[in-house]
């Protein structure tokens, strides 16, 4: 991919001076410290940071408002590489690729869980853009990990990209996973230290309602996508510890909006589905700052509640033997 060997090589550059964790160094993100990022806005030289630490968010999703782009052209189909700076990887975790039209909505179309990053170097997110999806002059595309172990974090990384799509496309996916990140509005939900054995809450994945993508914007509904990466790297459930050969995901059942865990897109359209979560603002002040957000815990007595292990976080330390 064009000049990505540059890309890493800057990025590697310029973090491994500072407590680096990952950001995408594939494409200019908002805030990218990369140089040849600046023509698209300031550098946040902090790229590589979580938005949210122990149920502190300090950055809303993004990180920043979106800059001058695209930064990137896809086409429906396309096979991408994604490749992230040298810096901690805690392990793993799960990660997604979503789009937005708002950056508050997010439709995920690429979900790899408990083991995103592991065994590549640099760490790489391989994904397909959806074959079916319609065209954008400009589209929000990102990356979320929810690292497997140190202190209980939520990344999210986002570049403006434009789609050559297919005319009238429709693409299906699930809204974003949202964990460790206090959404105002919503339900906290931190997933503990999986990577020592914490509930991965592969439920909170397993169990979402997909979301449909068009020209139009993110509505909800639609058919369980079968036909890309979506949850291809979902463990076999239960004993068998053999990956199964089998891309193809059950279709989940229908969350009660109760859950509020995730982040499903108001419809463009008047008549909103009743599924539908509206979805509150962010803060446009930025830092939350020091200020101790108490995290919700979900008071629905299906959710098996995570128990919160206030055990001193693991510092961000260099990538693991295992
Ligand atoms: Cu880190």
């Amino acid at each position: 991919m064009r000049s990505s060997l540059f890309h890493f090589l800057a990025g590697a550059a310029l973090v491994t001076a500072v407590t680096a964790h990952e950001f995408l160094t594939s494409v200019c993100i908002y805030g990218s410290p990369l140089p040849e990022c600046a023509k698209y806005g300031a550098p946040d030289y902090d790229s590589a940071s979580p938005i949210a630490s122990k149920g502190v968010a300090v950055l809303p999703l993004c990180r920043h408002p979106k800059g001058s782009g695209p930064v990137v052209n896809y086409k429906a189909g396309q096979q991408v590489s994604w490749a992230f700076n040298e810096g901690a990887i805690h392990e793993g975790g799960h990660c997604e690729i979503s789009f937005s039209l708002d950056d508050k909505n997010f439709i995920s179309f690429h979900t790899v869980l408990t083991k995103c990053f592991l065994g590549s170097s640099p760490p790489t997110i391989n994904f397909q853009i959806p074959p079916t999806m319609p065209s954008f002059d400009s589209i929000t595309i990102a990356w979320s990990w929810i690292n497997a172990s140190g202190n209980r974090e939520f990344y999210h990384n986002c570049a403006t990209a434009s789609i050559d799509g297919v005319a009238g496309g429709v693409m299906t996916g699930y809204p974003m996973v949202i964990a460790n990140y206090p959404l105002p509005g919503t339900e906290f939900v931190e997933i503990g230290e999986f990577a020592y054995g914490a509930d991965p809450r592969l439920d909170l994945y397993n169990n979402r309602t997909p979301i449909t993508l068009t020209a139009n914007g993110i509505s909800a509904g639609g058919a369980a996508p079968v036909n890309n990466s979506t949850m291809s790297s979902v463990p076999a459930p239960a004993a068998t510890p053999t990956a199964t050969n089998s891309p193809v995901i059950p279709v989940p059942a229908p969350i009660s909006t109760s859950t509020g865990y995730s982040v499903i897109a108001p419809i463009v359209s008047s008549s909103a589905p009743a599924n539908t979560v509206s979805v509150p603002n962010l803060p446009t002040t930025t830092p939350v700052g020091n200020a101790p957000v108490t995290p919700v815990i979900p008071t629905t007595t299906s959710a098996p509640s995570t128990p919160t292990t206030t055990t001193p976080g693991r510092k961000c330390k260099p990538r693991s033997m295992s």
